[in-house]
């Protein structure tokens, strides 16, 4: 039985009150800390078979984002690599609280590091569009403006939980210029953007890019404009299972985001679907932009294989 705190952390995550991949990440490696430094178990291995049953729980909670297995992963390899050398009770908690806090910190550090690498693509007189709320695309936008440079945000608003809302605020406090828009304004607009830049949930071997519905139409509209295409990811969004053939599951979420229960009851013939993510091809991506630098999508799979050289174990993640 899972404790408490995890069942809680895992409702936070699924309920999207802890949202953007970046950010259930960090979440689930808090959680596992927090359950580390808090556990009754009276042995190492106990602790560390509770750790891999919240680990399996807080994963189950969103299928799509990678960060999420990917920070778990990295943990609980940290916990392994301790227990098979023998670590105590003591000593695991305390590896398992490091690697947590680890994880945190360079995941902070990935999203500054992007945003100086493409505030770099970013020029006066630029009119940048952005969709739904990725951190790494704010960190891009941000430096930009703090910088100096001048240029005009579009952002689209992201139906049906209108994160592109939660951006545009954000960029506007910061004194960025924002336009906010339907997503269905976007070809409208496009012929004015010179560049978009979105987040990204998960990134495939063939560099594929899973990021919030409606991001593949942006990629498409903007490729017919000769708009250039930005994804801003940091490393743990790279899917290492996708190099054994693993596809990425797209989460489907209730109807009722997209329309309220009265009218849902009095159109019951009507079918609702309500996918939160899209897949867009890497010939409609120009530049994967991580932390370790800038790649072509389809390079990605190099520094897949760089980084998770054992892709179905556990996560080798920034493990030294
Ligand atoms: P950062 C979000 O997913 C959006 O799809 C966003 O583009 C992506 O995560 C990456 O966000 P959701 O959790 O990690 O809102 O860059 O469904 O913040």
């Amino acid at each position: 039985m899972v404790n408490e705190q995890i069942k809680e952390t895992y409702k936070l995550i699924k309920e999207m009150k802890v949202r953007g991949a970046g950010r259930i990440a960090r979440t689930a490696a808090q959680a596992l800390r927090a359950l580390a430094e808090n556990s009754h178990a009276t042995t190492a291995s106990e602790l560390y078979r509770e750790l891999k049953e919240a680990g399996e729980v807080l994963k189950s909670a969103r299928p799509t984002a990678v960060s999420l297995p990917n920070s778990i992963n990295f943990v609980i390899s940290v916990a392994k690599r301790n227990l098979d050398k023998g670590a105590d009770l003591q000593q695991l908690k305390t590896a398992v609280s490091e690697a947590s806090t680890f994880f945190c910190q360079s995941s902070e550090n990935a999203i500054k590091t992007i945003g100086s690498i493409g505030a770099k693509r970013v020029v006066d007189g630029d009119n940048v569009m952005t969709h739904c709320n990725s951190e790494a695309a704010i960190s891009i936008l941000s430096t930009a403006h703090k910088q100096g440079k001048e240029f005009d945000v579009i952002v689209t608003e992201t139906r049906p939980l209108f994160q592109g809302r939660v951006t545009a605020s954000i960029l506007s406090k910061r004194g960025l210029r924002v336009t906010l828009i339907p997503d269905s304004a976007a070809r409208l607009y496009m012929h004015k953007v010179d560049k978009v830049v979105v987040g990204a949930d998960a990134v495939a071997s063939n560099g594929a890019v899973v990021n919030k519905i409606g991001t593949s139409q942006l990629a498409l509209v903007a490729h017919e404009s000769r708009a250039r295409f930005y994804v801003a990811a940091e490393t743990y969004k790279l899917s290492p299972t996708t190099m054994l053939g693993e596809l990425v599951e797209i989460e489907e979420r209730s109807p009722l985001e997209v329309v309220p229960a009265p009218w849902l009851k009095q159109n019951r013939k009507v079918r609702v679907r309500n996918p939160a993510f899209d897949v867009t091809p890497p010939e409609y991506i120009d530049i994967v932009i991580t932390e370790r630098g800038v790649y072509p999508p389809q390079g990605i799979v190099l520094l897949m294989k760089e980084l998770y050289p054992e892709p179905d174990s556990l996560s080798q993640y920034l493990q030294s």
